[in-house]
């Protein structure tokens, strides 16, 4: 939300000076700001957003080319129709090509990379302080060299105070569903049978916590999947097996035989309780799209 309000507050300060500034940049300063601000703008919102709608890069990509294309078309609109197309298109690709990677990365990764997209998508305001005076020296006077320190210290001020707030706000968000998670894992332990063995697995950052298992024939396990992400993850694998019936919990059930299945929401613990009955090696993944890509795939290897 602090980031999308950012881009907007931005848009309009852009929009502002690009009417201001329209009658000293020529055409090709228009064209360059508008690439400028309709990329970054593009990249920012498509990085965020793709870290957001992870697995539905579908409409994370519309949604970001839209944003792009809108911030790049409306900053070329006082250049003329070259600067628009030039703004469009950049905050397609933009758009595009953020999306992608908010899809593909971890979210602590995207954090850094909304910080660089937005802080760029920030300099596009030096850029109508800078460009004219490579080609117009008339204009140059004591009030435009003053513009940069205040916008310097204002950006500085921006940053650090936005980042920090919204951090804090983010922490004290998690606080809450971690603290119901432990509750909920204390609830899942004492349900456990004595005599089977319990293998924990952590989904965390779009990883398992360990993807080589080694379990004995006819020996019963309890298997738990401890979401520790802000996504849904799941273990699904085929394996020779009886499930317990005794522990029957919901959302988790072999959908076929000897299909094994656990979902976790995020912040949650899940836990599927089943006696392989061949040995052999069998591979688990999760089936959310892309995270298998990225690595939750891993063994059980039945002796
Ligand atoms: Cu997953």
């Amino acid at each position: 939300m602090f980031i999308l309000a950012s881009l907007t507050v931005l848009t309009l300060i852009v929009v502002i000076l690009a009417r201001k500034s329209k009658k000293i940049l020529n055409p090709m300063q228009g064209m360059i700001i508008s690439m400028f601000f309709g990329m970054n703008t593009g990249l920012t919102a498509g990085v965020l957003l793709g870290i957001t709608f992870q697995g539905d890069l579908f409409f994370s990509t519309v949604l970001s080319m839209a944003i792009g294309m809108l911030a790049g078309s409306i900053c070329g609109g006082y250049f003329g129709i070259l600067s628009v197309l030039e703004g469009i298109m950049s905050g397609l690709m933009g758009g595009m090509m953020g999306a992608m990677l908010g899809e593909m990365i971890n979210e602590e990764q995207s954090v850094g990379l909304i910080r660089l997209f937005l802080f760029l998508s920030i300099i596009t305001l030096f850029l109508f302080v800078l460009l004219p005076y490579k080609k117009n020296q008339k204009i140059q006077n004591k009030i435009w060299l003053l513009r940069p320190f205040l916008l310097a210290t204002c950006i500085t001020f921006y940053f650090v105070g936005g980042v920090s707030f919204a951090e804090k706000h983010m922490s004290s968000i998690s606080m809450t569903p971690s603290q119901e998670h432990n509750n909920h894992s204390n609830n899942v332990e004492n349900k456990i049978e004595n005599n089977s063995q319990v293998i924990t697995i952590k989904a965390e950052n779009t990883k398992y916590s360990q993807t080589k298992i080694v379990v004995d024939k006819n020996q019963t396990i309890t298997l738990i999947l401890e979401n520790q992400d802000n996504i849904e993850h799941d273990i699904e694998m085929k394996i020779p097996s009886h499930n317990d019936t005794g522990t029957k919990l919901n959302h988790n059930h072999g959908t076929e035989e000897n299909l094994i299945h656990i979902h976790a929401e995020p912040k949650s613990t899940e836990q599927f309780t089943f006696t392989p009955t061949d040995s052999g090696v069998y591979e688990f993944i999760c089936t959310i799209r892309g995270h298998k890509e990225s690595g939750m795939v891993g063994q059980i290897i039945v002796n």
